[in-house]
């Protein structure tokens, strides 16, 4: 397991501190399936574009009587006909994160279609400029859909001053037939998202304080409660030269000062010392505003931190990232050992085994590699492009041998030496 996946997700599973997260719940958009006619949905011909025909069709509905027909101008190099909705589509305040869903069926395919999310305030007015008040313009795939109803789904989320937003479909290109049905919108709730919880709780390490631990790839945020399952121990299977990681997790009835985790070396067949292993205290962020349509709101688990010791707040979960590394040549069998969680008033050993394979992973990986990377930090010296990335070297430890930038900052490109 990478510790990189950690460091690089900036799209956090963050929960709702204030407000509890709702179950996913349909939100009212009016005549959305066109069942009362065309209604408040008209066309909008920009200018300068030539545009084509909104008509009601009862023909072919995805569902009831009616769909919506767009037809564009059969020439042209610059032909756009948007379908809009007049009225707001008032968003509830007790959830930011939507699913919109929209039925399309493109009988002659346009050169794209977008959905455009245009925020408006409590007061019904569209928020300006849109680049900073979250609009959202989303493209459905047409082309591997042409001649079907197929539905398109954007997810996005809502900041806090929105009170609704305008809806938009964009029909761009010539030629273009396209019917439209069955635009609705959901409340998500991101729990739906989370990881299921793998782990086991341990024996409690005082009155009242739960310990217990986690697969890496759930996120175990601050109002985390111990799992059912119970277990005495973390158990790790890995190769030489690979890297495994579980979670530990610890809520403490009283704050604990100058929490640390220390090691024994593992024994087995052979030896794994104590360096081989690692702790480190999973960091929150305080998020503000869901950037996405699974996003959550509030101390969200992200960073590692590099500090040795941490306080642990008193009816809190912290989260401690443990990161085995298995040396190469490690001989195959069982090695076992302990980590202990100490602080003030607080002691808890917990055995910790590994099962190791018994062969090494190759120095260089078989599989080559993208890896997008969106507003690195940068390393203060160093040559433009790969030297300045400052994951490169973690992910040069994790066997992602490459090093080619695409664009500097933006994209890089790694295992390209193979
Ligand atoms: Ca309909």
């Amino acid at each position: 397991m990478f510790r990189v996946a950690t460091l690089l997700c900036t799209f956090p599973l963050v929960l709702f501190a204030a407000c509890r997260p709702v179950p996913a719940a349909p939100v009212p958009v009016a005549n959305g399936g066109f069942e009362e006619g065309l209604g408040q949905w008209s066309a909008i011909r920009p200018e300068g574009y030539g545009h084509g025909e909104l008509e009601l069709t009862t023909t072919e509905a995805h569902t009831g009587k009616n769909a919506v027909r767009i037809t564009a101008v059969p020439d042209g190099e610059k032909v756009l006909i948007g379908l809009t909705h007049g009225r707001m589509i008032a968003l509830p305040d007790d959830s930011r994160t939507f699913r919109l869903s929209l039925w399309i069926k493109a009988n002659k395919a346009p050169k794209s279609i977008e959905l455009r999310i245009a925020s408006a305030g409590r007061d019904g007015r569209a928020l300006t400029p849109w680049q900073e008040k979250g609009w959202r313009f989303i493209h459905p795939p047409v082309e591997p859909h042409v001649g079907q109803w197929h539905e398109a789904i954007a997810e996005f989320a809502a900041q806090p001053e929105w009170g609704g937003f305008y809806l938009t479909v964009w029909i761009n290109g010539a030629g273009a037939d396209v019917l439209i049905d069955d635009i609705s919108l959901e409340t998500v709730d991101p729990s739906d998202w989370m990881v299921a919880s793998v782990g086991e709780r341990l024996p409690d390490p005082a009155q009242g304080s739960a310990l217990w631990w986690e697969g890496p790839l759930r996120k175990v945020f601050p109002n985390e409660e111990p799992p059912k399952a119970r277990g005495n121990g973390i158990a790790l299977c890995a190769a030489g030269g690979e890297y495994e990681a579980a979670q530990l997790c610890v809520r403490p009835a009283q704050a604990v000062e100058e929490a640390r985790v220390s090691f024994t070396d593992l024994a087995g067949p052979g030896k794994i010392p104590a360096s081989a292993l690692n702790a480190r205290f999973v960091g929150l962020i305080d998020v503000k505003e869901p950037k996405t349509g699974r996003s959550y709101i509030g101390l969200t688990p992200d960073p590692l931190l590099p500090d040795e010791t941490a306080t642990l707040p008193a009816g809190q979960t912290t989260a401690l990232w443990i990161t085995l590394k298995v040396p190469l040549g490690t001989p195959a069998g069982e090695y076992r050992g302990s980590l202990t969680l100490s602080g003030k008033g607080l002691k808890a050993s917990v055995p910790l085994s590994v099962r190791v394979y018994g062969f090494d992973l190759p120095e260089h990986p078989r599989l080559r590699t993208i890896a997008r990377i969106w507003q690195s930090h940068e390393l203060p010296s160093g040559p433009v492009g790969t030297g300045r990335i400052l994951p490169l070297p973690i992910f040069h430890q994790h066997r992602v041998k490459g090093d080619a930038v695409l664009a500097e900052g933006v994209f890089v490109t790694l295992d390209t030496l193979l």
